[in-house]
């Protein structure tokens, strides 16, 4: 083969590899529409009404998606460039609200399955916001603060252009804290001189809500003490918990489940497992990955009766925090990271509730098992719906240049949990799926959206 043919060859396998990865981008965005379509199947068959005004037609597809390049100067002085997103899906209910991630997996499937899920969460609150996500394949890890502050300052250079207060309010996800929030609207304020709440998850002191970094992580606990409630399951004071993640997500559902008298003994990172059987330090859990954004292996050097399960020791197809006997179990990491593998473990170890704080954690074949063996399952547009709610409740204080002590935003978090959890419920009962809050919380959503995009025309 001549040398031209051998880069032809090279070039085609690259083009390959591009398109099949182009088209593996959207399998987690189909994953998440089947589940909706799925669920909603007895909503259409209730009233003909939304297939004749082709709702799921108009649902699946965003309004835009908004794609630009970011580049920036690191440490040494090296250009960097990255892509950044805004998927703006719908505004039917509000403005388009949702979080930024920052990770290396970002892609325009990731975004999209990430606002198809937003806008139903968004409607499950009753309150008016629509759906939509955003983010970039930068990694925050391993970079400086200031490197973080460049990006950060990049990004909104472009992001500026399409968000605000009643346009497309953005806040964090994965890789996006207040130090990152803080970046980004320091430089939407010197680029527009605008002080106002186009992003929320601000810090505390220029105008963002008391019990929003809590937010999530205690309404995930919140729910799911309403659930085993609803189903007549003992409830969390005194079991065990399992939870994975070690973020803002899963550190604020441990600290909650602390406070109840739980004893919530794990949660995870990219790199492996931490079991602590006598419960976690959430203090030191709070300054390892808060503070230092270090690994959890360190907490064992603190603890000593504590155990790190690196992955490379995980079960063929499964992860180790799911192999730990638990009566709750608490997925706060990512998408798909609790498999078939899991869930069959996680029963047979006497599991009673699964309650979702990341974003679709379960695989379909995880939920259905879970649905099968009767666990009360809380799906993640219900459970972890805090958290935009909270934000929600930023964007109204910053409305009224108003500021809500930390007492009422929790009440109000509280309340809205127990709404949402009420609403599943009774919507699945409503519908002959009794018991089944993944159908509850989907007809509930998709409803709420889909009379309204009725109403309001084509
Ligand atoms: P953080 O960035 O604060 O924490 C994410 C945690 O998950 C980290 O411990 C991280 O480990 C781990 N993680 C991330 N990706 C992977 C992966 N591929 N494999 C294993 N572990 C991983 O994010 P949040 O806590 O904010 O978000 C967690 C989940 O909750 C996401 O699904 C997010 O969409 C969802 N969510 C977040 C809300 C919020 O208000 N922040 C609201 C509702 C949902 P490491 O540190 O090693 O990367
Ligand atoms: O997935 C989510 O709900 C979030 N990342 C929070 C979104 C928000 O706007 O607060």
């Amino acid at each position: 083969m001549s040398r031209l043919d051998e880069i032809r060859n090279t070039i085609k396998t690259e083009v390959a590899r591009l398109k099949e990865s182009h088209r593996m981008e959207q399998d987690v965005f189909y994953q998440a529409v089947e589940e909706v379509l799925l669920s909603v199947a007895p909503l259409y068959l209730s009233d003909p009404k939304y297939a004749r005004h082709n709702v799921v037609r108009r649902l699946a597809v965003p309004d835009r998606i908004i794609k630009f390049k970011v580049a920036w100067l690191d440490d040494k002085n090296e250009i960097q460039v990255n892509t950044g997103y805004r998927v703006q899906f719908n505004n039917t209910l509000g403005p388009y609200k949702g979080g930024l991630r920052f990770h290396p997996t970002v892609n325009e499937g990731v975004l999209k399955f990430l606002g198809f899920e937003q806008i139903f969460k968004n409607a499950l609150t009753g309150l008016p916001i629509g759906g939509g996500k955003g983010g970039s394949d930068f990694d925050p890890k391993g970079r400086s603060d200031m490197e973080v502050m460049k990006f950060c300052s990049a990004f909104m250079t472009e992001l500026h252009k399409y968000i605000g207060p009643d346009i497309d309010v953005p806040a964090g996800d994965i890789g996006v804290g207040a130090r990152e929030i803080g970046y980004l609207y320091g430089e939407y304020k010197k680029i527009t001189s605008r002080y106002n709440g186009v992003l929320t998850g601000k810090p505390f002191f220029f105008g963002g809500s008391l019990g929003r970094p809590e937010a999530t992580g205690y309404g995930v606990v919140y729910f799911t003490q309403q659930m085993l409630d609803e189903m007549d399951k003992e409830p969390l004071e005194g079991k065990v918990c399992t939870v994975s993640g070690a973020g803002n997500v899963a550190l604020h559902a441990i600290e909650k489940l602390l406070q109840l008298g739980a004893v919530p003994v794990t949660c995870t990172d990219s790199r492996g497992t931490l079991y602590d059987p006598r419960g976690l330090d959430i203090e030191l859990l709070k300054e390892l990955k808060l503070v230092k954004r270090a690994s959890l292996e360190e907490y064992v050097k603190a603890h000593a009766e504590a155990k790190y399960i690196p992955v490379s020791e995980y079960p063929e197809g499964g992860h180790a925090v799911w192999q730990i006997p638990a009566y709750a179990a608490f997925p706060c990491a990512t998408q798909n990271e609790l498999t078939e593998v899991d869930a069959k473990a996680l029963i047979k170890n006497g599991v009673v509730s699964v309650t979702e704080g990341a974003n679709m954690p379960s695989t379909p074949e995880a939920i259905e098992t879970f649905l099968k063996a009767g666990i009360a399952f809380g799906p993640a547009k219900a459970a972890n719906a805090g958290g935009v709610a909270v934000s929600e409740f930023e964007m109204s204080q910053n409305a009224q240049l108003q500021r809500w002590s930390f007492d009422e935003v929790d009440r109000k978090l509280k309340a809205t949990m127990i709404h949402i959890c009420k609403t599943v419920v009774g919507t699945a009962k409503e519908y002959g799926v009794e018991g089944n809050l993944v159908d509850g919380a989907n007809i509930a959503g998709f409803k709420r959206v889909a009379d309204a995009m009725i109403a309001e025309g084509i």
